[in-house]
């Protein structure tokens, strides 16, 4: 512990009481949901000692914050520093005092006050659905006799914020800023207006803390960029995604072994497809310093994007209307009348949709799926050999690149709004949100069409991934702001 503290760097002790969220605060701000690097948890006292953690840019240290114990027994700990103070109110210098006194009556107010004693700035937590007693007017004071610069955090830990007034009358007058931070729900905004909050109470250290803020603009627009790119990888691997199957002629002369064969490669196409799901999540994920969220794709449990149910159909994806203009904008208007009579044309001449077997379509414990593009190769002549090969596709609504797109934009979405102090291990849900891409302007709509239709055909449109990528970033820009 012997460089624990530096008068170089700005610091900051997160205090507060026991279990007030001090600890998930500091995860949420710092982006850590891994309990090995800081502790967060619903028994009280989990935090035994104080612990650093940097913020680190381009392997420097920037600022750094220290997560505490939390005040035990403040009531009694102001009692022994006003009568360390005597006729006088007490002041730094007692605060000094009672740490290097007082560890072995108050080892955690010691501590705390330890990194206090030394020049740290302070974040003070509390839960403002709690009523003020004495105990915490205690911790007020100890912390206003300090003469650190102080914020005050009020973190809601449930709905109910009857106290928040009589807190903030109390905070006001013994802190320098009160502010709200819910640990649970702040997203990158409200991350940065909290180390604005800290440039604001310690203007020492400004420049530091002023590079960190830059630093995160930058890292911010770096991750949506990888996002974008992510998500165009996906896009277009799972709109090309075809699987395929040698035919012989007793396959082609026996329906049943046909259909079996039929069934085989679309099991695979949707297994294909999942992984491509998890691929584009995981990557997300990773981004985002995410370790407890879950990729939860499996398309034999209709986990991920269930393409089984009509729900998704219905909830995702463009409207007809909207189908109808992205289509006729962008293949020209015989093209347009062309996908709309039936989707499934688009492929070109010689898909034929459901053409070997019916009943194929059903196949995953009982779920419906929905009809893939089916086709041989070669048209309708045997190819030499004998042999034909059986190509499943794409499902053959017009609407699959919307809705693929739609599920993903809505997992964003789970992303970039989950905080990292959170530590319930939840999976990435499709959820119940509605169509995002029914929000774009009709352009956008008019432009990714035209690049879909591309990638469907097996040749994504090069001459159009510039555009393609800046309209996708706009998109995730408005996922962002729209939550
Ligand atoms: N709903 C909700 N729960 C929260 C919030 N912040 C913290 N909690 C929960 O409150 C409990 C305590 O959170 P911690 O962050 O470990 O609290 P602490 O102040 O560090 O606790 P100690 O280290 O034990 O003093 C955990 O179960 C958290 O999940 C919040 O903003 N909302
Ligand atoms: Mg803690």
């Amino acid at each position: 512990m012997s460089d624990w503290w530096s008068d170089q760097v700005p610091s900051f002790v997160v205090v507060g009481r026991v279990n007030a969220g001090k600890s998930s605060t500091l995860a949420t701000l710092l982006e850590v949901d891994d309990d090995d690097v800081l502790r967060v948890s619903a028994t009280p006292g989990e935090t035994t000692s104080v612990q650093a953690l940097p913020v680190i840019y381009d392997d420097e240290e920037w600022i750094r914050f220290f997560d505490s114990p939390g005040f035990q027994q403040p009531v009694e700990a102001v009692k022994v520093i006003e009568e360390m103070a005597g006729d006088r109110v007490p002041g730094p210098d007692e605060i000094r005092r009672f740490v290097e006194e007082c560890g072995d009556d108050f080892p955690d107010e010691v501590r705390l006050l330890e990194p206090v004693a030394r020049g740290a700035g302070i974040l003070y937590v509390v839960d403002p659905s709690k009523p003020v007693r004495d105990s915490f007017l205690a911790e007020i004071e100890i912390l206003r006799w300090s003469g650190r610069p102080r914020l005050a955090l009020l973190n809601a830990q449930s709905d109910d914020t009857t106290h928040e007034e009589e807190w903030r009358e109390r905070l006001g007058t013994a802190f320098n800023l009160v502010r709200t931070f819910d640990a649970h729900e702040a997203r990158y905004d409200e991350r940065r207006r909290l180390l604005e909050a800290l440039l604001q109470i310690e203007e020492r250290h400004g420049d530091r803390i002023e590079h960190v803020l830059k630093a995160m603009e930058v890292e911010w627009g770096q991750r949506q960029e990888e996002a974008v790119e992510a998500l165009m990888d996906f896009l277009e691997d799972s709109l090309k995604l075809r699987v395929t199957d040698g035919l012989d002629e007793r396959d082609l002369g026996v329906p049943a072994r046909r259909e079996r064969k039929e069934s085989a490669l679309m099991e695979e196409y949707y297994d294909k497809l999942a992984k491509l799901e998890s691929k584009c999540l995981d990557r997300w994920l990773k981004t985002y310093r995410h370790h407890l969220l879950e990729a939860d794709v499996d398309p034999v449990n209709h986990r991920g994007l269930d393409l089984a149910t009509a729900e998704t159909w219905k909830k995702w994806g463009l409207n007809r209307w909207q189908l109808t203009a992205a289509g006729a904008a962008a293949g020209g208007l015989a093209g347009a009348a062309f996908d709309l009579g039936v989707g499934v044309h688009s492929l070109g001449a010689g898909t034929v949709l459901g053409a070997l077997g019916g009943g194929t379509a059903a196949f995953l414990k009982g779920g419906q799926l929905p009809e893939l593009k089916v086709k041989l190769d070669g048209g309708m002549k045997w190819r030499s050999g004998g042999g034909r090969t059986l190509i499943v596709g794409p499902p053959a609504s017009p609407n699959f690149p919307w809705v693929l797109l739609d599920s993903m934009l809505v997992r964003y979405r789970g992303i970039i709004t989950r905080a990292h102090g959170r530590r319930d291990a939840a999976p990435l849900e499709g959820g119940d949100d509605d169509s995002l891409v029914r929000q774009f302007p009709s352009e956008r709509r008019t432009l990714l069409q035209k690049w879909f239709n591309s990638c469907l055909k097996g040749k994504p449109d090069r001459g159009k991934e510039t555009e393609v990528y800046a309209a996708l970033v706009e998109a995730l820009e408005e996922v962002e702001d729209g939550v």
